[in-house]
């Protein structure tokens, strides 16, 4: 199966997405998500300009090989870009194989360990009554994980709380979140979580995102005292660069931990879960090298007891999401997977099978991935420069968003 055609293309329905779409001498195509939220165009010229050449006329049955020859043939190894880029092949081969083969991906994994994977959904509101209010909306559709954030008292936008429904990034310039605070979202949280908590009873499974925004010892400290509202997962509670800071949180808090949205490579797992550090790897199919990496990460954090939970904003697109379903029905150790709803227009322009009902998600039974992109509806999309947002602190001084 000789691939004769890779094609990039940009498509902003709503958001920015990066598709790979790769055609074999047969007429057999595969698509795969590229996406880097902020730096979509660095990864599509990568493709159309460096990867693509090197694909035409390889076997595109060799998943394996091609990826050894994108990882290992770019000598500079890992980063975003450049695993994004990879994760992009990788997918739309296991696509192509599927199809190929007339099954689907996750039965080329090896079958099924589940029938469906739980989600988790989100709620986010400006108050704590509003949080519980989007919680119990939640529990009502069926969804038994949700993870909680809210605007803290004295900070006017943060994380987790969009300044109207259902917007995303903006065009333009970054926005820019006013004001953090890490003294006044500490004070807040325990109380967040001790109303939630209140409010729906000991079994649903409540989550929480830092963000990235604490030192290790704020961090300790928050995990201690939520650990009376038995979250399911704190996430990132510290920078992820600063390893060593997951074990000083471990230290002081029996909270679970989840860390990994943005790791791209089975090197920046190693270590935590190596040490126990973290209880739950968020790394995706997109951003750590596709279908064919994850699953060396989860087979590394299996026998440490470390479970997969990958991240699944709205900015993987819904091939992602795909790859997400097949892999989370075949591998043991995934526990939970993140997901956030599309627009209608992503979900036209990405027509798929797989489905989330009453909060639990299945990848279908068609061939391959089981996820298309429409073409011509694309077009109708063109990209728009668009950022996230970035943080600060009162005085100015930047801080992590
Ligand atoms: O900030 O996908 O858990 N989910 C998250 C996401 C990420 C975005 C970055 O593009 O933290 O909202
Ligand atoms: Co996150």
């Amino acid at each position: 199966m000789k691939i004769e055609d890779v094609r990039v293309i940009v498509t902003s329905p709503g958001r920015n997405y990066v598709t790979v779409k790769i055609e074999t001498e047969d007429g057999t195509y595969g698509v795969g998500d590229a996406t880097l939220n902020g730096r979509e165009l660095a990864v599509a010229a990568y493709l159309s300009e460096h990867v693509a050449p090197l694909l035409i006329g390889r076997d595109g049955r060799d998943i394996e090989g091609i990826w050894q020859y994108l990882y290992r043939g770019a000598y500079w190894r890992r980063g975003p870009v450049t695993m994004a880029a990879i994760a992009g092949v990788d997918m739309a081969l296991w696509d192509i194989k599927g199809k190929a083969l007339g099954t689907p991906v996750w039965d080329l994994l090896g079958g099924r360990c589940r029938q469906a994977l739980r989600v988790y959904t989100h709620a986010s509101s400006r108050t704590v009554d509003g949080a519980i209010n989007e919680v119990q909306r939640a529990l009502s559709e069926g969804y038994e994980a949700v993870r909680v954030q809210c605007l803290v008292p004295g900070i006017d936008e943060m994380y987790g709380v969009p300044r109207a429904p259902g917007t995303s990034e903006p065009e333009g310039l970054p926005f820019v979140e006013q004001g953090w605070s890490s003294d006044a979202y500490l004070r807040f949280t325990p109380r967040l979580f001790a109303g939630v908590r209140e409010a729906v009873g000991p079994e649903p499974l409540l989550l929480h995102d830092a963000h990235h925004r604490l030192t290790p010892a704020e961090a300790g400290w928050l995990g201690h005292r939520l650990e009376e509202f038995r979250l399911f997962w704190l996430e990132d509670a510290v920078l992820e660069e600063l390893q060593d800071g997951y074990g000083i949180v471990r230290q002081h808090t029996t909270t679970p931990l989840a860390v990994g949205e943005v790791f791209n490579s089975i090197y920046d797992c190693e270590r935590l879960v190596r040490k126990g550090w973290v209880d739950y790897l968020r790394a995706s199919a997109l951003h750590a090298g596709g279908i064919s990496h994850l699953r060396k990460i989860a087979a590394f954090a299996e026998p440490y007891h470390v479970r997969m939970g990958c991240h699944g904003a709205a900015d993987l697109s819904p091939i992602t999401m795909a790859a997400a379903a097949h892999f989370g029905i075949a591998v043991h150790n995934v526990a939970i997977q993140e997901y956030a709803i599309h627009s209608d227009d992503t979900n036209t322009v990405f027509p798929h099978e797989w489905s989330v009902q009453r909060g639990y998600l299945t990848p279908g039974d068609a061939p391959g991935l089981g996820v298309d992109i429409n073409e011509e509806l694309a077009a109708g999309f063109p990209y728009a420069r668009g950022y996230l947002p970035v943080s600060q602190l009162r005085d100015g001084t930047a801080w992590n968003w």
